[in-house]
């Protein structure tokens, strides 16, 4: 008797620890393993994460318009809908958002700025009309990395969609700066160590003076050909300065997916962007 009244003891006392780690009425269970479970077991990332969290985009200027001035809201609330008030820094941010177009040629990384109430709010103009996919991350307090995407439609005339081609050479020049990726071999459902490595384009010397970004070696985005994958990547080494910066991921399946680094040398971000079939 004695032993099973300290199990229900026991039991409360947890139920009561599970009970602390709700913070604004969310559940306990980890978003970022539900996120990361979804990633290589299901479809799509998006769901695991909404069903605990829900991120809604809505422009408060209206419908957005290709070359025009618009608002972005993102209201971030609990499965139940109660706003998600208290959000972590994260990589120096609250909330990180992803801008693509469809044929993914458009990338834009932004910082809304945080209204109270779970609401988040951001200057925005479209290159062009068509489907951009909008994604937010954050980290509400008590919780993990979330990320929930969505597809926006703007106004106004399409461009012609680029079609995606896959880098085969490994190496990009942006801003005078020469950009290896590797390995040029990539498979899927493994953690893979993506490595950026920086040398100037003219002189081929390397270059070991990276700025911190976002207060990391820098910042790496990975989002599968129809952007129903977002990937988290992590800086192995997030104090180096260079010549290599190493990412570490894991695609969920086979495919294309476009990669975009982004770093800071010499007081300018620049970001280097590659398409990659994995197997
Ligand atoms: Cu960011």
């Amino acid at each position: 008797m004695k032993k099973a009244e300290r199990m229900v003891a026991a039991l409360f006392i947890l139920s009561l620890l599970a009970g602390c780690d709700k913070s604004d009425g969310q559940e306990a269970v980890s978003p970022t393993e539900a996120h990361h479970d979804s990633h290589i077991e299901h479809k799509s990332e998006e769901h695991g994460d909404a069903k605990r969290m829900q991120a809604v985009f809505s422009f408060t200027t209206g419908a957005a318009k290709a070359k025009e001035d618009a608002e972005l809201a993102v209201h971030i609330t609990d499965s139940e809908g109660n706003p998600v008030n208290d959000f972590e820094l994260n990589h120096e941010k609250l909330l990180h958002l992803i801008v693509v177009s469809e044929d993914l040629s458009y990338f834009s990384h932004l910082h809304p700025s945080y209204q109270g109430n779970g609401i988040f709010r951001l200057p925005l103009r479209f290159p062009a009309g068509g489907k951009y996919k909008v994604f937010a991350d954050f980290k509400p307090v008590g919780g993990n990395n979330t990320t929930v995407g969505e597809w926006l439609e703007v106004e106004g005339t399409t461009l012609k969609a680029e079609a995606i081609q896959v880098d085969l050479g490994r190496v990009k020049e942006v801003e005078d700066k020469e950009i290896a990726l590797s390995p040029v071999k990539l498979k899927a459902n493994e953690e893979t160590a993506l490595t950026f490595s920086f040398r100037d384009a003219r002189t081929k010397e390397q270059i070991t003076d990276l700025e911190p970004y976002l207060g990391a070696t820098g910042h790496v985005v990975i989002l599968s050909r129809d952007a129903g994958h977002y990937l988290h990547v992590h800086p192995l080494d997030e104090a180096s300065t260079g010549p290599e910066a190493r990412f570490v991921t894991s695609f969920p399946q086979p495919g294309i997916y476009k990669i975009w680094g982004q770093f800071q040398h010499r007081g300018k971000v620049i970001t280097v962007p590659f398409v990659v079939q994995v197997e």
